[in-house]
């Protein structure tokens, strides 16, 4: 794989991490979420520096590549995006023990989803694979479930303004997630139906649409919602 799509990367995910900050709120109560998004495609704009030098690569017996760099970025950024949806969904409300519960949880869930789904691409037996790759879609779907069922009715208890915000972010969320672990069945991790650099454009895409374009998404459901909830609050 030449460099050509890390540096491109590594381009749009700083250019975007430093867009993010600018256009952001400085303010509370979301310049965290300001903060978190910002902070997001700056580590992944690192992780393509490192994979366009070819750091942290592994090329295995059968010809294919994992990418440690990839897997190092996911394991971080993930838990700060899913961060950002628990403390929405908390908004200035809920026990710290209760925070840091859903906190942790869907974090450790998470992490551990990251670390299998390495594990599933170093397996060099078919059946070792596959069982790591159904162990972290388990995860998944106890990341999926946090955020829809518990944390979602958090959210709405939040009224409906903070409530809406929370459900378009989990919504758009979900759907380009839900593309990892398909890219990687069909890649060369998996069934190797396409070919290294489709699969690195693919993830590419992906990548700056999740951390991207899904920030100035949230960021402007947030801000609204913010501004709905103080406008009610001044009004009761
Ligand atoms: C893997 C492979 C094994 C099965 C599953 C996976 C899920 C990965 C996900 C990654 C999300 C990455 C994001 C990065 C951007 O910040 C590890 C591909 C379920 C959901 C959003």
């Amino acid at each position: 794989m030449d460099g050509t799509a890390f540096l491109i990367g590594f381009t749009i995910l700083s250019l975007g991490s430093l867009a993010i900050y600018a256009t952001g709120s400085k303010q509370p109560p979301s310049r965290h979420h300001t903060l978190l998004h910002a902070s997001v495609p700056f580590i992944a704009a690192t992780a393509y520096l490192a994979m366009a030098f070819g750091i942290g690569t592994l090329v295995k017996f059968d010809g294919t590549a994992t990418y440690f760099a990839r897997y190092a970025d996911w394991s971080v950024t993930t838990p700060i995006l899913l961060a950002s949806l628990v403390l929405l969904a908390f908004h200035e409300r809920g026990s710290t023990g209760e925070v840091g519960g859903y906190l942790t949880s869907i974090i450790v869930l998470d992490v551990l989803m990251i670390l299998t789904g390495l594990i599933s691409s170093l397996a060099a037996v078919p059946v070792i694979k596959w069982v790591w790759y159904l162990w972290s879609c388990v995860a998944f779907a106890g990341v999926l479930y946090l955020l829809w069922v518990p944390l979602r009715a958090r959210a709405m208890e939040r009224g409906p303004a903070l409530g809406s915000a929370y459900l378009k972010n989990v919504g758009f969320l979900t759907v380009v997630w839900f593309l990892y672990p398909i890219v990687f069945l069909i890649g060369p991790e998996g069934l190797k139906i396409i070919n290294d650099p489709t699969s690195v454009w693919a993830i590419l895409i992906m990548d700056v649409v999740a951390k991207v374009v899904y920030a100035f998404f949230a960021a402007n459901n947030v801000d609204k919602a913010l501004r709905e909830h103080e406008d009610r609050r001044t009004v009761a």
